[in-house]
């Protein structure tokens, strides 16, 4: 990746995003010379053409622990900020109190989350570190956007550094009810951390509620209800201060997904035939996360397969499991129980040369991902708890066909707009099984209504894109684009 060095004045941006990792990674070449490559997702597809219109600027983790090389340009215009984690930091601030406290404690207690106090320490000095950097790079007046849990005491510490800036809040991940929330050792702190913004944005509007019931609890004055894409609510602080919340479904860059060309068409059969051309092809995309559910949608599987209700002959089932959080004991656990399983399945049904799970414990490349997509006939999406779900919005834009058929969890925030997928519940494996199984008999018995299904929530995705959940965040936030 190509970019200039800075020499020019960086404190001059008005308009910031901060999230814990910059768009791009740095590695160390052998020779020790540092080289970036673009890491692009939704949200920096969604930010740059933002970025670039305001002279906009991302501050961000590299990726490498101790390293923080100079601010550059990228070719769009945006200048990016890194920001210096020590190994230490990383332990505590990511893998500790973000990864092993938070998120299980935002996701319904799935697993138990751990209340350490020295990595609280730590978030909070590195929350301060992020908001130092902001503080020297955004112009008099600007606009930030902070991105995420791992951010939440950014807000507050801003507002006290810069009390001129406009500061929006994003949660990509499910807020809990108060009641769980109360858990949480330093529950004022940080909650308090977040109301230094000018508005908080949710996935739902139940997120919202939910936020709004706490700030009622610690005494704090709430005005009006929480709304989609509209800030219906404020919290009235006793500085005067006034936070708005609302929620801002988020969703995806549609437009490298949806257009298959006869090429693309071409490597779906011929993959379809590689393997052996089965009646059925299902698929599982998700990082390797315990809140994904992919042992259930193994076992729901597995025991269908011994009762004949699918033959192993018919059905192949691909699940791709991207490696994440590989130190954290949970996340161990759960890819060991996933592998015994794929293992125990195609011991169990496979035969040499026809496994029925093919199993990728790796990313695989985004052109290659929507080949695998459009192959589906059904996705499998059955997480316990997620803020939204992308791969359930990246199937449907795939199926412009209006083909294939979208199992998704009820407990995934993509479930409140994909109303006509086929919803399970993942904590009770007979319905993940009877919901399977409905989805593969209609795409049998009733190709038509499943059509019409997959047509509507088509339509849903395509025109609610991530363009769309920016810039309804960013109007209610009051930013103008000059893009
Ligand atoms: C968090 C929240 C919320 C996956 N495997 C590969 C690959 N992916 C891409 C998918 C999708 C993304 O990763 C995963 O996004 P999800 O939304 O499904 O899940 P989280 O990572 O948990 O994201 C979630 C999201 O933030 C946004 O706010 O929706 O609820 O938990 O885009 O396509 N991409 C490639 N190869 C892979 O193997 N190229």
């Amino acid at each position: 990746m190509t970019g200039t060095t800075n020499t020019e004045n960086t404190a001059n941006n008005s308009f910031v995003v901060v999230a814990n990792r910059l768009p791009v990674d740095l590695t160390i070449k052998p020779d020790g010379s540092l080289e970036w490559t673009a890491s692009p997702g939704g949200l920096v597809t969604a930010l740059t053409p933002v970025l670039a219109a305001h002279q906009g600027c991302w501050v961000g983790w590299p990726g490498v622990a101790d390293e923080a090389p100079e601010p550059f340009r990228t070719e769009d215009g945006v200048l990016l900020h890194p920001v210096r984690l020590s190994d230490h930091d990383y332990e505590a601030f990511y893998e500790g109190f973000s990864n092993a406290t938070l998120w299980p404690l935002y996701h319904d207690l799935i697993v138990t989350p751990v209340y350490e106090r020295e990595w609280w320490d730590v978030y909070r000095e590195v929350n301060l570190r992020f908001a130092e950097e902001v503080a020297a790079v955004a112009a008099e007046g600007a606009t930030v956007w902070v991105q995420d849990y791992q951010l939440q005491m950014v807000p507050g510490i801003l507002r006290q550094m810069r009390p001129d800036l406009t500061i929006g809040f994003f949660l990509h991940i499910p807020f809990p009810s108060a009641d769980l929330f109360r858990q949480l050792p330093w529950r004022e702190e940080l909650t308090r951390g977040l109301m230094g913004a000018d508005l908080i944005g949710f996935h739902l509007e139940s997120n919202a509620r939910n936020f709004l019931d706490l700030a009622r609890e610690l005494g704090l004055e709430v005005e009006g209800e929480a709304k989609i894409r509209e800030v219906g609510a404020h919290i009235n602080m006793s500085d005067g201060h006034r936070v708005g919340v609302a929620a801002f479904p988020i969703s995806i860059d549609c437009s490298g997904l949806v257009n298959f060309t006869l090429e693309d068409l071409g490597r779906v059969e011929q993959i379809r035939s590689e393997l052996g051309n089965p009646q059925r092809v299902i698929l599982g995309v998700d990082r390797m996360d315990y809140t994904k559910g992919i042992l259930q949608r193994l076992t729901a599987l597995e025991e269908m397969l011994e009762t004949g209700a699918v033959d192993a002959e018919d059905i192949t089932f691909i699940q791709v499991a991207t490696p994440s959080r590989e130190r954290i004991d949970h996340y161990r656990a759960t890819r060991a129980q996933v592998e015994e399983a794929v293992g125990r399945i195609n011991g169990r049904f496979g035969r040499v040369g026809r496994p029925v799970v093919h199993y990728l414990h790796r990313g695989i490349p985004k052109d290659l991902l929507r080949i695998y997509y459009r192959l589906a006939d059904v996705m499998l999406v059955t997480p316990f708890k997620d803020g939204m779900n992308l791969v359930a919005k990246e199937y449907v834009a795939c199926h412009n066909d209006y083909s294939g058929a979208l199992v998704l969890s009820e407990f995934a925030g993509a479930a409140d707009e994909l109303v006509d997928a086929h919803l399970c519940n993942p904590f009770d494996i007979e319905n993940i099984k009877r919901t399977l199984w409905t989805a593969l008999n209609g795409l049998d018995t009733d190709p038509e209504g499943m059509a019409e299904r997959m047509k509507a929530m088509h339509e849903q995705v395509t025109t609610h894109d991530v363009d769309f959940w920016a810039s309804s965040f960013l109007d209610s936030l009051g930013v103008k684009e000059q893009a």
